[in-house]
């Protein structure tokens, strides 16, 4: 089906229409550091808006010396630009892999909610540096207009992170997106970028930013998004848990893909690792032996601190069904989960257990 209201690719997996949600097929992710826009995975939990970039306002309000409304205009004048490729990936990522293990509501997002752009925009930290921040401000809130419908009660989606996090140099406010207009799919005029957070954080068509004492109240920050240790769905519609931040370290194969025929012999793997909250990658290692043996993968250069790794290697497949294995450890010694079931959790958030992928060598 072709989707020539968001130019994304024919081959994206779309869940849903309406609120657009679709993931990127891992070949459209595999081997290329940036993502095109076309294959960018969209995630939404409202209808799209569309604003008009020339009568949109950012309000910079709470806890400052001198609330500001800026228009875009303000912003690309005022302000020094700043561009950080980061990758983006969405805290239900591979929920289908927890879906397996025990039903969970919600989008079964396989692998391809994630994706990595190059952004350009203003550092937020400059924006509220001129507004003037208060010393109790130790979070930042920020809203959209897009009325999710499945929040409780339905509102506008929003977010928060804390002051540290919102004065990084990294946390953008971004206005283009891979040399381009930040298309409307993806927050344009203007999102907020936090890279090495999970993307609900960066909330797009940003409209109001506040400076407040805690963090926001808002339903997608104060109930969903948030990790519970406990299995009960009933406590995890009721807020509890821990709200979601840095992303977990995760790994992923992107080639070849979940179920494909290849010919044995030598076969090249390759995929991406990620770490939280912009800290190395340190090794990736790979198994075709259901992880009795381990071999080291070459790890490539990320485009920048804010993205993914990637990593490939050649193994020689043999003839039959194999489960490829894959997973990460990054510089301060973390390492990632072997099973879903190990991590399974009411909202399906965070599923960074090994990476798994089944393939068929030989004569179909
Ligand atoms: N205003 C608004 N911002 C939002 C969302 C949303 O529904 N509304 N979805 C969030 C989630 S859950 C993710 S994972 C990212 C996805 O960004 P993308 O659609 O550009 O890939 O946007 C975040 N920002
Ligand atoms: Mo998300």
């Amino acid at each position: 089906m072709c989707r020539p209201e968001w130019d994304k690719r024919n081959d994206m997996v779309v869940h849903e229409d309406m609120p657009f949600n679709a993931e990127s097929p891992r070949a459209a992710l595999a081997d290329q550091p940036i993502t095109p826009i076309a294959a960018f995975y969209a995630r939404n939990h409202g209808p799209i808006p569309s604003l008009d970039p020339v009568t949109w306002r950012l309000h910079i309000e709470g806890m400052v010396e001198r609330p500001l409304a800026l228009s875009l205009d303000d912003l690309q004048r005022d302000f020094e630009s700043s561009e950080v490729t980061a990758t983006l990936q969405c805290a239900g990522n591979r929920r289908a892999g927890l879906i397996e293990v025990r039903h969970i509501p919600g989008q079964p997002w396989g692998a391809g909610a994630i994706s990595t752009a190059a952004w350009r925009g203003v550092r937020l930290g400059d924006v509220l540096g001129a507004a003037g921040l208060s010393d109790g401000a130790a979070h930042i809130a920020f809203e959209g207009p897009d009325v999710a419908e499945e929040a409780r009660p339905p509102q506008a989606f929003g977010a928060s992170v804390d002051r540290c996090k919102a004065l990084a140099p990294e946390t953008l406010l971004a206005w283009e997106m891979n040399g381009v207009a930040l298309p409307r799919v993806h927050g344009g005029p203007v999102r907020v970028v936090v890279p090495g957070y999970i993307g609900a954080r960066s909330v797009k068509w940003v409209e109001r930013i506040i400076a407040q004492g805690e963090p926001s109240d808002n339903y997608f920050q104060a109930v969903a998004y948030r990790l519970h240790s406990g299995a009960d769905p009933a406590e995890a519609l009721s807020g509890g848990g821990e709200a979601l931040g840095p992303v977990a370290l995760s790994a992923d194969i992107l080639h070849p893909d979940d179920g494909d025929h290849l010919p044995p012999g030598p076969t090249a793997i390759s995929g991406y690792a990620l770490a939280p909250d912009g800290e190395d990658i340190d090794e990736v290692t790979v198994s075709i032996d259901g992880g009795r043996t381990w071999m080291v993968a070459d790890l490539g250069d990320p485009p920048s601190r804010w993205s993914w790794w990637p990593w490939r290697m050649v193994v020689d497949l043999p003839a039959g069904e194999t489960e490829i294995l894959a997973r990460a450890r990054d510089a301060t010694g973390r390492c990632q989960p072997e099973r879903a079931r190990e991590i399974w959790n009411p909202h399906g958030y965070v599923n960074n257990s090994w990476a798994r992928v089944r393939v068929t060598a030989g004569p179909r």
